[in-house]
C-alpha cells in the first residue's frame, strides 16, 4: 500500500512504513541486525536505530570500530531516507557474500534512516510536502504553522549560535537553532549515539545537490587536522568519489553553526560527510521523482563511496577508496 498513491515513497509511521520495514529487517536477520529505540521525537515518536554487524545480539555496542548512515534530518529530502534503507537492505541482502560478510564481522555499520519522524511524516500530509525542521511548536499555540520547527541541523552544541549567518533566532526561519545547544530531542538522541558510539565515520545523507561536504562548516578560515583523510576518500573536483558530486568543506558553500558533522568531527572525532543527493530532475529540488529507476540509480552512485568509508572505518588514517 503506497502512501498517498507514491509508487517508491513510504512515511516513518504508516504501515509498512520506514518503521514497520526496520523492524521486519531486524526481526528476519536476528544474526546480524539489532534495532533500538535512540529516543522519542517531539510528538513522542521513536527514533529508530538499527546496528548490522555479525553477532549484533551477542556482542556489546561499540566494541567493533562503527559507522553511522543518518540521513533526513529536514523532513522534505526523502531521497535521502530511500539510499539510506537502500543501503541497509543491500548490505543485508549480501551478508553471505565474502565481502560484505568481512565487513560485518569487523565493523558495526549502523543506521538511523530518519533522523526526523515528526517532520517527516508530516511532509506525507496535504500542503506540507515541502516542510524542513522538526515539529517544535515554538509559539506554544497547539498547532504547527510557520513559526513552528527547529532546523535540526543547527541544534547541534559545537559552534551552537556561533553567528545570525550560519544560524538563526527567528522562530519561522528555516534554519531555526532552537532555545539552547541539544534543546530538541531529535538532537539528544543523535547526540548520544554519536557520544556512546564514537564512530570512526558518519555518512548524513541530504538533499539538494549534488555536493559532496565535510566539515568545517562554521568557518573557512582553518582546516582540520584530518583534511588529508577527508581528500583521500572524498576525492577531488575532477575525481569525486561520488560521480558528478563537487567535493568540498562545508564552510565554502556557505557557513552554518551548530550543524551535525561539525559537531560529530570536533566532539568525538569522527570522520563525518554531507552528501547533498541529487534532485532527480532539472527543477526538481526537494522533490525527488517518484520514480523507481531513478532512485534506484541513485542509491547506486552512492555505494562505492559509503562501502569505502565502511571499509575504512578500522583504520582511517589509510582510508580505502575505490578511486585507489
Ligand atoms: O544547510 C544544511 O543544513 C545542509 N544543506 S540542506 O540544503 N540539505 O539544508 C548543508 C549542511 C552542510 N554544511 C555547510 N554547508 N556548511
Ligand atoms: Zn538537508
Amino acid at each position: 500500500q503506497a502512501a498517498a498513491g507514491y509508487t517508491v515513497w513510504r512515511s516513518y509511521s504508516e504501515k509498512g512504513g520506514i518503521a514497520d520495514q526496520l523492524r521486519a529487517i531486524a526481526d528476519a536477520n536476528k544474526d546480524v541486525a539489532k534495532l533500538e529505540s535512540i529516543g522519542k521525537t517531539v510528538q513522542g515518536k521513536d527514533i529508530l536505530a538499527l546496528k548490522l554487524t555479525a553477532l549484533a545480539r551477542v556482542l556489546p555496542d561499540g566494541l567493533k570500530p562503527a559507522v553511522l548512515y543518518s540521513a533526513t534530518q529536514h523532513a522534505r529530502e526523502w531521497i535521502a531516507t530511500e539510499v539510506d534503507m537502500r543501503l541497509l537492505k543491500y548490505l543485508v541482502a549480501n551478508k553471505g557474500k565474502s565481502d560484505v560478510a568481512k565487513l560485518l564481522a569487523t565493523t558495526e555499520v549502523w543506521f538511523v534512516p530518519v533522523a526526523n519522524p515528526d517532520g517527516y511524516d508530516f511532509t506525507f500530509t496535504e500542503g506540507n510536502r515541502l516542510w524542513r525542521k522538526n515539529l517544535r511548536d515554538n509559539d506554544g499555540d497547539g498547532a504547527i504553522t510557520g513559526v513552528d520547527g527547529v532546523d535540526p541541523n543547527r541544534n547541534y552544541p559545537t559552534k551552537w549560535g556561533y553567528d545570525e549567518e550560519g544560524s538563526s533566532s527567528v522562530l519561522s526561519s528555516e534554519t531555526y537553532r532552537g532555545t539552547a545547544p541539544a534543546s530538541e530531542p531529535e538532537t539528544k538522541a543523535m547526540d548520544g549515539l554519536l557520544k556512546r558510539l564514537r564512530f570512526k565515520a558518519q555518512v548524513n545523507y541530504h538533499s539538494y545537490g549534488p555536493l559532496l561536504l565535510y566539515p568545517q562548516g562554521w568557518q573557512v578560515q582553518t582546516t582540520t587536522a584530518d583534511d588529508p583523510v577527508y581528500l583521500a576518500l572524498t576525492g577531488t573536483d575532477e575525481k569525486p568519489a561520488i560521480p558528478g558530486f563537487d567535493p568540498g568543506v562545508g564552510a565554502e558553500l556557505y557557513t552554518t553553526n551548530g550543524e551535525t558533522t561539525d559537531h560529530a568531527h570536533k566532539a568525538y572525532g569522527t570522520l563525518a560527510w554531507t552528501p547533498e543527493l541529487e534532485e532527480g530532475c532539472d527543477g526538481c529540488g526537494f522533490v525527488f521523482p517518484d520514480d523507481e529507476a531513478l532512485v534506484q540509480a541513485e542509491f547506486e552512485k552512492q555505494l562505492p563511496f559509503a562501502l569505502d568509508v565502511a571499509k575504512s572505518a578500522p583504520n582511517p588514517a589509510e582510508p580505502v577508496s575505490h578511486l585507489g
